[in-house]
């Protein structure tokens, strides 16, 4: 089983792609989100009902997933990208592959979505603000695409770059972050198998305050580097310079990993507030690497996790 289960969530709770990979529902949900609607997916796992094991009570809600998103473009609120989002044209969306490739390209969504059907995988998801969810996303690797696109051995990092359009994207009038929002990964993180390009969650296209048409989903990293709204994935021989390390260097680093050890410079890492929980609810204890720590920590074997931040 590629995505091994982590201790404290439900088996059920973390897709084992294997299994969803096999579903045909998920290779025409990716044409259903080609003809570009909402479109619900009656037998798409997250419903639960064709899973006798999910217990979706641990899955977030999904109105908290979709009215409350962090998206800079748009607002600094969290509530406001619901709506303001909604004027983004997302067809017809193109995501250009290059730099140091050997089959550089610009792939049409909808020729991505063909080549690559979607998988659903539950992922929990931990923003550097201290709040997480669940969601079930649907999405492909990462690694899919950039195998096809044949790095070459001297792309050792990838930039993403997501959309530029002021006109529409009023947070960009302003010089709250150096625009576009752009983010990056190291190769070996790039081609994990855990790191995906997204297209939907719980079983229907991504709302477009979510990132649509396409977005990037890390879940061991803080949110940010999840980024949204993607129009090129550029290899690079050096890392790239990210929007927030321009930004707010002191405060965000490229690594990024989630680590309840490293404090924020303004606030504790140690627990996070369960998105939807009420005011009862307890909030969670952090996890090394946001839980993943038994698939990725390989990755920074020898670093000092420290330095991540
Ligand atoms: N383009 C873009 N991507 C982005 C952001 C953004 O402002 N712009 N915010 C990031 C942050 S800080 C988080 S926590 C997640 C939030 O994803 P969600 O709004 O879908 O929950 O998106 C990330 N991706
Ligand atoms: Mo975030």
């Amino acid at each position: 089983m590629l995505i091994k289960t982590h201790r404290e969530i439900p088996s059920s709770e973390i897709t084992d792609p294997a299994v969803f990979a096999q579903r045909r529902q998920l290779i025409q949900s990716g044409m259903a989100l080609l003809a570009g609607a909402l479109l619900p997916l009656p037998a798409a796992p997250s419903s639960a009902a064709t899973d006798e094991e999910a217990s979706p009570a641990d899955v977030t809600p999904a109105k908290y997933v979709k009215s409350y998103t962090n998206y800079y473009e748009f607002s600094y609120t969290k509530e406001a990208p619901t709506q303001l989002a909604q004027a983004l044209q997302i067809d017809p969306w193109s995501v250009e592959v290059s730099g140091e490739v050997e089959k550089p390209g610009v792939y049409a969504l909808e020729d991505l979505l063909r080549l690559f059907p979607l998988q659903e995988r539950v992922y929990r998801f931990r923003c550097v603000e201290a709040w997480s969810m669940v969601v079930p996303w649907l999405g492909f690797t990462l690694a899919d695409l950039l195998k096809r696109v044949a790095p070459t051995s001297r792309g050792k990092f990838v930039e993403f770059t997501a959309l530029y359009q002021p006109e529409t994207m009023p947070g960009q009038r302003g010089r709250s972050l150096t625009w576009p929002y752009v983010e990056g990964l190291r190769i070996d993180e790039a081609m994990h198998p855990l790191t995906l390009l997204v297209a939907g969650m719980y079983g229907e296209s991504l709302p477009k305050q979510n990132g649509a048409p396409l977005r990037l989903v890390m879940p061991w990293k803080y949110g940010f580097k999840s980024i949204k709204a993607i129009v090129r994935i550029r290899l690079l021989v050096n890392a790239p310079q990210t929007a927030w390390r321009r930004s707010a260097p002191n405060e965000y680093g490229f690594y990024a990993n989630v680590n309840p050890e490293v404090p924020h410079p303004r606030w504790s890492q140690r627990s996070e507030r369960v998105l939807g929980a009420n005011l009862f609810t307890p909030r969670r204890a952090t996890e090394l690497f946001n839980g993943y720590g038994e698939q990725v920590a390989s990755l920074y074997a020898g670093m000092d996790l420290r330095t991540f931040f």
